[in-house]
């Protein structure tokens, strides 16, 4: 009540100063505000940008912020990868995941028909898969790339199978085989025997199988690295017409792999890109090849992958130590170091060409029933392919970092 009165008795000069000192503090309260909101934009800005920073953190990079990307980057990135080391429980629980009944005969089995490109067996072996990769629980983007080439044989559809995890990551960790059979010569028939078709086991029915098997056994791991938007991705390619017709030659073999690095180099990535190509994308190209034999031996070929070829030495080894393979008598069995061999015609070289790193896994010397009827699942030895695929489980999870 009191100040009411002494408000009602104020003078006039008490009554300017009153209102001047509300003005002030009114406009100290604007100033407030403002600089409260100043505040509030400078976080948000700031928040935004290191959301979009590039340069330290690169596992925040992805397409969907529609980034683009300069080779000089990718090839720093792919130099600099490191894999990241699983410990011992780590790799008990990966490579508890291989199936060596499930890669043997659900896997294996249905690939073991003859399978010329262009052929009933192709589109069989093919779309069994296609129905796996479907199947599993990562969610594989899928497409069969199909295009015609002039053969000795004539004008022949050739399809390469391609799947990849995740489509929009910026780098490719590519594991790839062949999925078509050799034509023979009539004359390899015995004659008057009953006909007998060539089923390329080792070349390379059970490459493909493997890759199947890796991917099944990890599928839970993959599809977590696919929610986590991870910079690096894995594609899978099941080249069809590896094989020559006639006698192997520039325009008569290769024919998947010829078209697909063509393609690869043409295809902008991401999309709209204006200087990098899926081609840049691929971290390493990985190709098995005439595997199933037992005792085989794997040569490193370039010397810019020697130390993903040591990845592979060291995951022997460790899977050895562990007591995880079977039918393995020495610490270092498969992948030597002590051997040194030229580097050999396959589905690479298209890509090798074009400067994509890689690593050939390939038996050396060839096994004694390459190209013949006798490259069946009788010769080929099912712990062996068993121990490589536990090696690749380790080799992959490290790589990708599952
Ligand atoms: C591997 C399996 N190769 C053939 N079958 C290697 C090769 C491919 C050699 C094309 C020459 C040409
Ligand atoms: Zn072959």
């Amino acid at each position: 009540m009191r100040t009411i009165r002494r408000h009602r008795s104020a003078t006039g000069t008490e009554l300017l100063l009153g209102r001047c000192n509300r003005l002030r503090m009114s406009r100290v309260r604007m100033l407030l505000v403002c600089l409260c909101g100043m505040l509030a934009m400078a976080l948000t800005l700031g928040f935004y940008l290191s959301s979009n920073d590039t340069s330290d953190d690169n596992d925040s990079i992805h397409m969907d912020d529609n980034i683009q990307f300069r080779v000089p980057d990718l090839i720093r990135d792919k130099l600099t990868h490191n894999p990241r080391r699983s410990t011992v429980a780590q790799i008990k629980r990966l490579v508890g995941q291989v199936n060596s009944g499930r890669l043997w005969y659900s896997l294996l089995r249905p690939i073991l028909v003859e399978r010329l490109p262009g052929t009933r067996g192709s589109r069989r072996v093919r779309e069994h898969i296609y129905s796996h990769l479907e199947f599993l629980s990562a969610g594989w983007s899928l497409e069969v790339d199909s295009f015609n080439s002039a053969t000795p044989k004539g004008l022949i559809t050739f399809s390469n199978l391609l799947a990849v995890l995740d489509p929009s990551a910026p780098r490719r960790l590519l594991l790839a085989c062949h999925y078509d059979s050799k034509a023979m010569p009539p004359a390899s028939q015995t004659p008057d025997g009953p006909l007998r078709r060539f089923l390329g086991a080792s070349d390379a029915a059970v490459p493909c199988a493997m890759i199947l098997e890796l991917v099944t056994a990890l599928d839970v791991h993959l599809k977590v690295l696919k929610q986590q938007k991870s910079q690096v991705t894995v594609q899978l390619v099941f080249f069809d017409g590896n094989e020559a017709f006639e006698q192997p030659s520039p325009s008569d073999s290769l024919y998947g792999s010829r078209y697909l690095a063509d393609q690869m180099s043409r295809t902008p990535h991401p999309p709209g890109a204006e200087h990098t190509t899926l081609l840049n994308a691929l971290d390493l190209f990985v190709l098995l090849d005439l595997i199933g034999a037992p005792d085989p031996m794997f040569v490193n070929h370039f010397d810019n992958t020697v130390r993903w070829f040591d990845e592979l030495v060291y995951a022997e080894r460790r899977l050895h130590k562990l007591g995880l393979l079977s039918s393995h008598p020495r610490e270092v069995s498969y992948f030597r170091k002590d051997l040194n061999l030229g580097p050999v015609e396959d589905d690479h070289v298209p890509f090798l060409q074009q400067g994509v790193p890689v690593l050939h896994m390939i038996t050396t010397p060839f096994p004694s029933f390459m190209h013949t009827l006798e490259d069946t699942m009788e010769h080929i030895h099912s712990q062996t392919i068993e121990n490589l695929t536990k090696v690749l489980v380790v080799f992959l999870a490290e790589y990708i970092g599952l």
